[in-house]
């Protein structure tokens, strides 16, 4: 077995949690309030920004053949932002209408200090983690909404067969970095792994509560 899928059968009870979230099924079965959905747009704009800068501190440490790909993401993420763009404009949503969240805020913290301070292969057991968890998350509101939908485009961002293909990429890069991997440095990623899983759970509680900052 592979690293991400021996990862991904240790942190399952987690996993399942985090897709079975009340935010990804009022979502799946059409009940998500406009302004919920609202929230989560807003909040993950701005995450998709901050990964930007995560990945561009990634390809110093990556070895030549993974600069393509990791320019190929920024890309990517680029597109991903008009798309924010076009469904607010379509929907009626300020983008910028809100800082980061208290657990956007750590989780943007977390991807940049794990890009500048970790290593190569605890950075990508990151990306792998945080873009399976929406590959996964997004599958569940695929089983259920309704193309018509005006979050359909989300659906077909991150559930359809170019974002499957990606994600099958990742998994082979990073269960090739784990097989280089010494004992000490695959007990960090799967470390990364699990904190990943955990951020990803927090970031849909974060937007069907519509979380604050303490002392607000
Ligand atoms: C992703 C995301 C997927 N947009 N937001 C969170 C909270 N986790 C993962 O990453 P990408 O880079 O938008 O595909």
């Amino acid at each position: 077995m592979g690293f991400a899928a021996e990862q991904l059968t240790r942190v399952k009870p987690l996993w399942d949690r985090m897709l079975s979230h009340r935010f990804l099924i009022e979502t799946r079965d059409g009940r998500i309030p406009d302004d919920r959905f609202a929230v989560w747009m807003r909040q993950d704009y701005l995450f998709v920004e901050a990964a930007i800068p995560f990945i561009a501190a990634m390809i110093p440490k990556a070895p030549p053949k993974h600069w393509e790909s990791l320019a190929g993401v920024i890309s990517a993420l680029f597109k991903e932002l008009k798309l924010f763009e076009e469904r607010a404009q379509a929907v009626g949503v300020h983008l910028r209408g809100a800082p980061p969240s208290f657990t956007n805020h750590a989780y943007i913290q977390f991807l940049l200090a794990t890009a500048y301070r970790a290593s190569y292969a605890e950075a990508y057991t990151v990306l792998y983690t945080a873009e399976k968890a929406y590959y996964d998350s997004w599958s569940v509101v695929k089983n259920g909404l309704p193309k018509t939908s005006k979050w359909y485009p989300f659906v077909e961002n991150w559930a359809g067969e170019a974002f499957a293909g990606y994600v099958q990429f990742l998994e082979g890069e990073l269960n090739a970095l784990a097989a280089e991997a010494g004992p000490a440095e695959r007990a960090r990623m799967a470390e990364y792994f699990e904190l990943t899983t955990k951020y990803e759970m927090a970031f849909w509680e974060m937007a069907a509560t519509g979380e604050g900052w303490p002392g607000d």
